[in-house]
């Protein structure tokens, strides 16, 4: 092939957000928009990290995948990288590109050194939906905000980027070795199956003799729901053919380029028949629901974990895997290096952490922050309230790796009782015995979804504002509510990584409470159009005879507090959030 250099000119607004550049089909579809931002990437990764490499091409699977891919391939080429490894279909899971990078070896014994991969993670797909791209490092993780600033500021100044025009197409749907000869020598590109790296990585961490047990006991019933994500190239795999689940404990597990029409983000609002099926929803299904269900989002990095008509917070199933892990998992029966979350999750982490004496660390929203961490062998488990859990097998979240850390923690707690008389302890037994021991962390987010930009800025300045007199702030807050705890300070979030002394700053508005209950406000990094507002409510109740509420009903005063200070309605133009976790 020969290589073209084409010309370019800055395009506006490719910032990288909380993981990577996401933006309507459309606005992808734009001449050098995927181009002008891979080469900005390239540029930032700089020429000697680029030639020669190996680098990962894939993602969820959606709309504008196949087209990106090859368009990625020929500006790999052209920018001297020496392999290009695709998933099947495109198809590869955020979680299995990590592991990708971090244990495939090729024929040669070539190892790959990033990745881009191609998601809007939660978002819906297809044509007028949107499309994403992120890049990954030598570690598995997503780039630092170092690499992600740098990566902006070159798309204000690109001037051109090559680009190999006459390399073929490549088949992807086929898995095997392309060869091509270009100005600097070979070039290939090499599609395989990543299931079986990924299937290989979760049997080294889990106990699947334990589980299969567990899922052929007529006691313990399973559903999974992909939501037409790419969770489903993996599930039938290790649910079904490793485990011995039933063919119809999979529900939308076939990968669809706009999963289905439905938005792919799993909790009680968008996973809509897997809650119906469990017996939390509106309409039920009639029969005796499953007792244990999980989602996946589109690029399978996210997961919701429920009970028989049982919902686990986010916040709470990470704490849970942690007060768990070293009896109920393998891979960390030595102990756990130490935990961390990011800073809207709840503190039910931090409640198991110090009492079985843990390092424990609080991080800004998104992946990234975990990873420096893991590499200092500094957190072997972590979380966000997002519905993300993951730990140091990789630097992302792992959706798959959560329902196989809860099915170990299931399989261990029923034990002797799998086979005898006795009665199952279920995902809600699991869970109840947690508040008992370590006290209950209420916990809901409020999403604001998709208002005008401007006037969310607004809120939040007028929130930044309010911070700088607590005695004002506990006026107001007393004259809507007597029945709350003073608020003891305020701040915005900042962050100093402990391993590279970096520093993140403005990472969330928060109002902490006197008794331990906090409110946090933070725009959204992930949204493709406007602005999206989240509000974090949380209150800890350490009282026994307490811990069995509703948790609306128990957040009420706060919630309202929470409306009335930031003056919602009127910045926003809403009475009611669009999503409610
Ligand atoms: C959201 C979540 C955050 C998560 C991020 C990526 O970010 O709040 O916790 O890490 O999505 O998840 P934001 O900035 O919109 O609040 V995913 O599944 O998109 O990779
Ligand atoms: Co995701």
């Amino acid at each position: 092939f020969k290589v073209t250099v084409v010309s370019t000119s800055p395009i506006d607004g490719q910032k990288p957000g909380t993981s990577g550049l996401r933006k309507k089909v459309k606005v992808f579809k734009q001449p050098n928009y995927l181009e002008n931002f891979v080469q900005a990437t390239f540029n930032a990764l700089t020429p000697e990290k680029v030639k020669g490499a190996t680098l990962v091409v894939s993602g969820d699977g959606r709309y504008y995948s196949k087209d990106a891919v090859q368009i990625i391939i020929k500006m790999a080429a052209a920018n001297g990288v020496r392999r290009v490894w695709v998933g099947k279909n495109t198809l590869m899971s955020t979680p299995a590109v990590s592991a990708v990078i971090r244990e495939r070896s090729g024929a040669d014994g070539s190892k790959a050194t990033g990745a881009f991969i191609l998601t809007a993670s939660h978002n819906p797909g297809g044509p007028t939906e949107d499309f994403g791209i992120k890049y990954n490092m030598e570690n598995g993780g997503p780039a630092p905000e170092s690499i992600t600033d740098k990566i902006y500021e070159n798309t204000k100044t690109i001037k051109e980027y090559p680009i190999a025009e006459d390399l073929p197409n490549v088949d992807i749907s086929a898995v095997g070795v392309t060869s091509f000869e270009g100005p600097e020598g070979k070039f290939d590109v090499e599609v395989f199956d990543s299931a079986d790296e990924y299937v290989k990585l979760m049997k080294s961490i889990f106990d699947f003799e334990s589980i299969r047990k567990l899922l052929s006991s007529p006691k313990f019933t399973f559903c999974y729901d992909a939501l037409h994500g790419v969770a489903g190239a993996y599930a039938h795999r290790i649910f079904v053919e490793e485990l011995g689940a039933q063919e119809s404990a999979l529900l939308n597990c076939v990968p669809k380029e706009d999963f289905g029409g439905g938005h792919p983000d799993p909790n009680l609002t968008y996973a809509k028949e897997l809650v119906a099926r469990m017996g939390l929803g509106k309409s039920d299904t009639g029969g005796e629901p499953p007792e244990f269900g999980a989602a996946a989002d589109g690029d399978a990095d996210r997961n919701m974990i429920l009970g028989k008509r049982f919902f686990v917070t986010p916040s709470d199933s990470v704490a849970i895997i942690a007060a768990n892990a070293i009896e109920a998992i393998p891979y960390f029966c030595s102990g756990l290096k130490g935990v961390a979350r990011s800073m809207p999750t709840s503190a039910a982490l931090d409640v198991v952490a110090k009492s079985l004496n843990l390092k424990f660390f609080e991080v800004p929203t998104g992946w990234k922050f975990f990873g420096n961490l893991m590499d200092a062998g500094m957190c072997s488990v972590c979380g966000e309230e997002s519905f993300g859990t993951g730990s140091d097998h990789i630097r992302e979240k792992d959706g798959i790796w959560a329902v196989l850390a809860w099915m170990s923690i299931l399989a261990h707690k029923n034990k002797d009782s799998i086979d005898g008389d006795t009665k199952l302890v279920t995902v809600e037994d699991i869970v109840r015995q947690h508040w008992a021991t370590y006290g209950r962390h209420y916990y809901t987010r409020y999403d604001y979804e998709n208002v005008d930009a401007g006037k969310a800025k607004e809120l939040m300045e007028h929130l930044v504002k309010l911070q700088s007199s607590i005695p004002e702030v506990n006026k107001i807050v007393k004259g809507i509510r007597s029945d709350v705890a003073n608020v003891s300070s305020a701040d915005e979030f900042e962050y100093k990584d402990p391993v590279d002394g970096s520093i993140s700053k403005h990472q969330g508005i928060r109002y902490l409470f006197e008794d331990g209950s906090r409110l946090v406000f933070r725009l959204s990094g992930t949204g493709s159009e406007g602005a999206t507002i989240r509000l974090y409510i949380e209150q800890y109740e350490k009282d026994a005879s307490k811990i069995g509420r509703e948790s609306q009903e128990a957040l009420s005063p706060l919630v309202e507090i929470a409306l009335k200070l930031s003056k919602m309605d009127e910045f926003t133009g809403r009475s009611a959030p669009t999503v409610i976790t």
